[in-house]
Parts: structure tokens; C-alpha cells; sequence
């Protein structure tokens, strides 16, 4: 019986009300909404006549599944694959072995270039006809070919002109989860975790599935499911298998599972009376251990390991180094071609010298120590995730040891999930920074890409920002720091911008006007941060604990390092941490062309000033003005570029939904409002040492020193309860 043409109107009419509704962000950056340029339409809906996909490897169905569900959204029609490969095919998806000699003839040379992950996607000539093609050497890169040629579809790109063969600089592009196994997450502020620990391994969340799909699309190829601050329940026989069921899920995905342990574990689940690194029962211990794991899951990636810092156990309580403790680990699971990422975030309460200094001190000495599955993680800066720091010191260090950075996608210092704060930016601020370290040039890229020192192994870690919130990442636009972060692990020599506007395009829409004016908000957004935050180089200044808003006067904790005086040093003489030869001399950690560089106040970049100088409130900046006047008039500028975004925003209402828009305009109101509250609290505070008036255009604070000074948020999110 044929449908009513009433019928499929109304069939019509809700699918079409159900894609604007559809707006609540779960679906991220693969919308797949339909493609509204006529011109475009025509050309894909032509490309997609016939189409040829060949493989039936786990990772070829999903990519055909993809391929059906984008092209069934984008173009409006479920296209049908030809179940053989045909002259007729306008559009051929098949590993490179299977492509016939005429499609083969003109990628041999770029099929060598691509290695294992990598993909082409290129017009080829066949009998005068254009066939594209999409080809790799794996069915890894079939995955990654396959979603990169939808995402361009998404941005309606024209595909006569798609040209790519690429493959991702970075071996491991990896998230690091901070959740806990009783679903709290630690710095989450999108929820409570996403894995369901109690209904694992039976109930198997979409979420899941969706999480795997939409980390592939960026080639993100490995997730570190628990927290740092570890448990080592996740290690016993009953998590195991959890574990093993999301392994399941993610392997058609290319993405592997990693688990964070616990130093301590073999006495706390082993029932061992030590877990030193140089004892043998120890060391069976983690080999049984990892046999264990590998027999439920053959393609385990390995560990991430936090030890010896902030109170984690760690090989130094046996009086061991950490090359010791990573060695240990690095045998158990080298058998089976695991690998260890060791963390460089370690500082001590022990050590009196500046905290910035402490991991080079540590680390640096143990280049070339480590076995060849180890690879270290470093936090992007010397301190701790700030709005700004200088790149750390460690990068292009260490020419013998490979090293991964750390960048931290959720925003515990820069305003959690409610400020709009596209952190690419930062990334890239980093990746491009010169650590001189083979002379000019040296980049943290090349560093990260193991171009520098020839490295073996190489890794971008990005903690991540994802909780149960149905958008996932709490604000929408942070969203676009976890695609960032992707897309920057694939190639840390991208543009943060033209990340920016793939975002905004496969995220809300093609409209140029919409693009261009929103990309420029997300670039401005990251400065717009540190002005109101921590202008010139100051850092860590928030509140104690949850971290959420401002504590610049905090000098009461139990460590010297963890007070926010101990990093702006404030005084009625001035302001800054002196990080120079005559102070703490951590500019010595630079290569020498920095070094001298960040050693004078008058050649050290003006945003990174009070990073490495105590300088006098009188001191006069490159506009001419006094240090003081110039710290007011930056936290005042960095509140009104929030006022421009959320004036911004207001305009753009024609191109979103109104879920979406109101969303944003609510929370930029929000952001707006704790920018004037960073402004007046750190103004008022510093007030009292430079005992100057606020410079003209600065607005007065809305309330008193005290009162900023009694604000209390026992139940800010994120946070670990007895770290209070
Ligand atoms: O930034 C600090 C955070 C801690 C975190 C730690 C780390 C996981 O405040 O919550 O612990 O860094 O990176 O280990």
C-alpha cells in the first residue's frame, strides 16, 4: 500500500521540526543536519549515486554505519552501496590492496606516506569520469577517512577541491578522565561520570557508543578511564571486566583503554606488605597483574601513573626514584606491548625551592633511564593548567626520553563550564612557543611530534571535560575545546581559528557571518580570561580548594605552595614572583637565548612579566603607564571583552535555536558578572599594598574587600571532598 501523500507530509514536516528541536548538543559536532546550499546538495547528492564501500572489519562496518547515518542526515536519502565495485562508481571507499590498478595508479606515492592511521580522500581520473575516492593502508585509516570526508560534507565544502592525504604527527591522542569510580569526577563540571560502573559490564550505555564515534571523528585514539588520584578497585577482578566491556565498545573505534594505577595497589588489593619497586613480590605482583588484564583485553593500552605528588604513593616512599617505579610498571606490561605514562606533576612540601622549578629538577637528571615503553607527561607549564604560563621548561629537555603533554580540556582555572574560554588557543600558544632547544625553531610542536630528537613515542593527553550533562561538556562552547584538543593531538601545527570555524560550522552553522564573527569571539575568549583572571603573568589566584573564583589573599593553607600569595607576592613595594638569576633563577631552566630573555622585565613578553619579575608598582610598561595602572586597566579590558561576547551573541540569535541561544546568553550573562567579581576582588586586594587610585576608566568595585573576602562555596562542583 503507498503512503497517503497527507501522511508523508506530516512525516516530512516532523522530521524536518525534529531536527530543530533536536538542539540540546548531545549529537556535538556530528549533527548531520541537512545540507541547505542547493549548489552543494546537488554535487554530494551526484557524488552519491553510486557508491562502492568494500571491508568488513569491525572498523569498516562502523565506518559504513557513519557513512549511512551522515549521508541519510546531510543529504536527505539513505544511499545505497553497491555490493561490487563497478565502472559507474561516483564514490569508492575501499582499503588501498582492493583498489583496481587505474584508481591505485595515482596514490601509490602518496599511499607511502600515510602509514597506519593515515587516509587519502582525492579525486581520481577513471575513463575520463571523476571518481573520489576515499583509501588507506588500514581499516584505521578507512575510519578516519570516512569521518573526516563527512565532517567536510558538514562544512560544505566543495568536494572537486577536497585533496587530502594526511596523516595524525602524534602516536598517542589520548583523554584522561578524572573520574572516580563512584561517578564523581574530579575538576568535572558537566555532570557525574559517564561510565556506569554498577550497571557495567551488562548494560552497555548508547553514550558509549556515541563517545567512541565522536572521539574517532578527531582521532582520538585512547582514553585513560579513571582518575589520576587513583583506585586501585579498578584493578581487581570484578572492575576488570567492566573495563573489558567499554574496551569492547571503543576497539571499532581505534580507541584503546588505559587504566590509572595506584602505587600502593599491591598492598591494598595484593595484600603485599610493600609495593617498592625493587622488590620482587612487588614486581611479580604487577606482571600477574597486567597478564591478567591483557588475557581480558589483548589491545590494553597500558597506565598512566601519578606518584609522589600531592599525597599519591609513589616509589620515593621506599626511598626509589620515579625511574624505578616506572620501570617496574614498564616490565609488566612490555610483554604485551603496553606502554607507561609517568606524570611530571610533582612538587613537594619538602622542597623549599620554587615550585615552578621543582619537575625539571626532578626529571631532567633521569633523561635516557627510562625503558623504552615509558613516555613522560607534562603539564603544558611549569605550575599547573593557569590561564597563562610560560611552556614548560621540560619540553626539548630531555633529547633522550620520549615525552607527552598535558593540556586540561576541562576548565578548573578558567572559569568551569560556565565561562566561554576556547582553550585551542592557548594549546597553540604553547605548541608554536620556541624552546630554543636545537636552536631557533625548536618548537613544543616539534618537541610533541618527536621531530626534534628523532623520538619513538610520542603523546597528547588532554583531560577531559566530559561528564553526564546531555551536551556532554556542561557549556556548549566547550565543546569546541575538546574537538580542539583532537584535532591539535592530530597536528599540532594546526591553526586554532580555522579549528575554530570547523567547530562552529559543524556545530551550529555554515552561515558565514555566524562563523566569522563567532570564530573571533572564540579567539578573543582565551585573553579575555587571563585580563580578568590573572593579567601579566600572575597565576594562581583563585579561591582555595573548588577553585571557583577569586582568593588572591589565601595564606592560610597547610602548604606554602598551594597559597595564592606565594605566587603574586604582593607587597607595598610591588608585585611578581622574581624568577630570575637573582631569585629563583627558574629562568636558568630555559635554554640560554630565554633565558636571557626572561631574565630582564624589559625583554620578557609584557604578558608573562610578573611570571618571572617582583617589580615596583611604579614600574612603567610599554604603553608608558605604571605597572599598577596597566594591572587595573587589563582586569577592567578583560570584563569588557565579556560584555562584547555576550553583545555578540545577542546578534546571532537568526542562526541558532532558540534552546541554544538562550543557553549561551544566559551563561555569558553569568560569565560577565564573575569577570567584574575577579576585576574587584584582586583590584581591592592589591589596592591595599600599592595604595593607588584605579586609573581612569576603571569602574569601581560593587562591594568591599570583606566581603569578597567572605564568600564561601561549600558545594562548588569538582571537587574531592577531603581535599577540603
Ligand atoms: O590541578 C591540580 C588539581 C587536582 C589534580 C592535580 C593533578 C587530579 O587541582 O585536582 O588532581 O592537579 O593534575 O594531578
Amino acid at each position: 500500500m503507498k503512503p497517503h501523500p497527507t501522511f508523508l507530509f506530516i512525516l516530512v514536516f516532523f522530521a524536518g521540526l525534529l531536527h530543530i528541536t533536536a538542539s540540546d548538543g548531545y549529537d556535538l559536532w556530528l549533527r548531520y543536519v541537512p545540507i541547505e546550499n542547493q549548489t552543494v546538495l546537488t554535487d554530494y547528492q551526484d557524488i552519491f549515486r553510486s557508491v562502492y564501500f568494500e571491508g568488513d572489519s569491525d572498523k569498516h562496518l562502523v565506518s559504513k554505519d557513519e557513512l549511512k547515518r551522515g549521508t541519510q542526515g546531510m543529504l536527505g536519502q539513505e544511499i545505497e552501496l553497491l555490493p561490487s565495485y563497478s565502472d559507474k562508481n561516483t564514490l569508492v571507499i575501499a582499503p588501498a590492496t582492493n583498489l583496481n590498478e587505474v584508481l591505485s595508479a595515482g596514490l601509490k606515492k602518496d599511499l607511502k606516506t600515510i602509514g597506519k592511521e593515515g587516509f587519502i580522500i582525492k579525486t581520481v581520473q577513471n575513463k575520463g569520469k571523476n571518481i573520489l575516492v576515499v583509501t588507506a593502508n588500514t581499516s584505521t585509516g578507512i575510519l578516519y577517512g570516512t569521518f573526516r570526508f563527512l565532517m567536510l560534507m558538514q562544512q560544505n565544502q566543495d568536494f572537486s577541491a577536497i585533496n587530502q592525504v594526511e596523516k595524525p604527527k602524534v602516536d598517542l591522542r589520548i583523554l584522561n578522565h578524572w573520574d572516580n569510580l563512584d561517578r564523581t569526577v574530579e575538576r568535572g563540571y558537566a555532570g557525574f561520570s559517564i561510565w556506569n560502573w554498577q550497571k557495567l559490564p551488562g548494560f552497555i550505555d548508547q553514550r558509549y557508543i556515541d563517545y567512541a564515534r565522536v572521539n574517532a571523528s578527531i582521532g582520538i585514539n585512547g582514553t585513560v578511564l579513571t582518575n589520576v588520584n587513583a583506585n586501585a578497585l579498578v584493578l581487581t577482578p570484578q572492575y576488570i571486566e567492566k573495563v573489558a566491556a567499554l574496551a569492547d565498545v571503543f576497539r571499532p573505534y581505534g580507541i584503546k583503554v588505559y587504566l590509572t594505577a595506584r602505587f600502593s595497589a599491591p598492598i591494598e588489593i595484593g595484600g603485599l606488605e610493600t609495593a617498592d619497586p625493587l622488590d620482587p613480590k612487588a614486581k611479580q605482583w604487577w606482571k600477574d597483574k597486567a597478564d591478567e588484564i591483557y588475557k581480558k583485553i589483548p589491545d590494553f593500552g597500558g597506565f598512566l601513573v601519578k606518584a609522589n605528588s600531592e599525597g599519591q604513593p609513589g616509589p620515593q616512599n621506599y626511598g626509589r626514584n620515579h625511574v624505578d617505579g616506572a620501570n617496574m610498571l614498564a616490565e609488566a606490561v612490555a610483554p604485551h606491548n603496553g606502554i607507561v605514562m609517568w606524570r611530571a606533576f610533582v612538587y613537594s612540601e619538602d622542597d623549599a625551592t620554587d615550585r615552578a622549578k621543582q619537575a625539571f629538577s626532578e626529571f631532567v637528571p633521569m633523561d635516557g633511564k627510562f625503558l623504552d615503553n615509558v613516555i613522560i607527561q607534562v603539564k603544558n607549564g611549569p605550575i599547573d593548567f593557569q590561564p597563562r604560563e610560560p611552556f614548560h621548561p621540560m619540553f626539548g629537555a630531555m633529547p633522550k626520553t620520549p615525552l607527552m603533554i598535558e593540556f586540561q580540556n576541562t576548565q578548573e582555572y578558567l572559569g568551569f563550564s560556565t565561562h566561554l574560554a576556547y582553550l585551542p588557543k592557548l594549546y597553540e600558544e604553547v605548541l608554536q612557543a620556541d624552546t630554543y632547544q636545537k636552536g631557533k625553531g625548536s618548537t613544543v610542536a616539534k618537541v610533541i611530534d618527536g621531530s626534534l630528537h628523532d623520538k619513538k613515542l610520542t603523546g597528547m593527553a588532554g583531560v577531559a571535560n566530559i561528564g553526564t550533562d546531555i551536551n556532554w561538556t556542561g557549556h556548549p562552547f566547550a565543546q569546541a575545546n575538546w574537538y580542539g584538543f583532537g584535532r591539535l593531538a592530530w597536528d599540532p601545527e594546526l591553526d586554532s581559528r580555522v579549528i575554530a570555524k570547523e567547530w562552529l560550522r559543524a556545530t551550529f552553522s555554515n552561515n558565514e557571518e555566524f562563523v566569522d564573527t563567532m570564530a573571533k569571539v572564540m579567539i578573543d575568549s582565551r585573553e579575555a580570561v587571563v585580563n580578568y583572571m590573572t593579567p601579566l603573568g600572575l597565576h594562581h589566584m583563585m579561591a582555595t580548594g573548588h577553585h571557583y573564583g577569586p582568593g588572591p589573599w589565601v595564606d592560610n593553607l597547610s602548604r606554602p605552595d598551594w597559597n595564592p600569595v606565594y605566587y603574586h607576592k604582593a607587597d607595598s613595594l610591588g608585585i611578581g614572583f622574581d624568577r630570575t638569576k637573582s631569585g629563583s633563577d627558574a629562568v636558568d631552566q630555559y635554554a640560554p637565548e630565554l633565558a636571557k630573555k626572561f631574565n630582564d622585565p624589559r625583554t620578557t613578553p609584557e604578558e608573562l612579566l610578573l611570571w618571572f619579575h617582583h617589580l615596583p608598582w611604579e614600574y612603567t610598561l610599554e604603553s608608558g603607564k605604571s605597572l599598577w595602572d596597566g594591572i587595573a586597566l587589563k582586569y577592567q579590558k578583560g570584563v569588557d571583552e565579556v560584555k562584547t561576547m555576550a553583545n555578540t551573541w545577542k546578534k546571532m540569535q537568526p542562526y541558532v535555536n532558540k534552546e541554544q541561544f538562550e543557553e549561551v546568553r544566559m551563561l555569558l550573562e553569568i560569565q560577565l558578572k564573575e569577570a567584574k567579581w575577579w576585576r574587584d576582588a584582586c583590584l581591592l586586594y592589591f589596592q591595599q599594598f600599592s595604595q593607588k587610585p584605579l586609573p581612569e576608566g576603571v569602574e569601581k568595585p560593587a562591594e568591599s574587600l570583606e566581603y569578597y573576602e567572605a564568600l564561601r562555596f561549600p558545594f562548588a562542583p569538582g571537587i574531592r571532598p577531603q581535599w577540603d
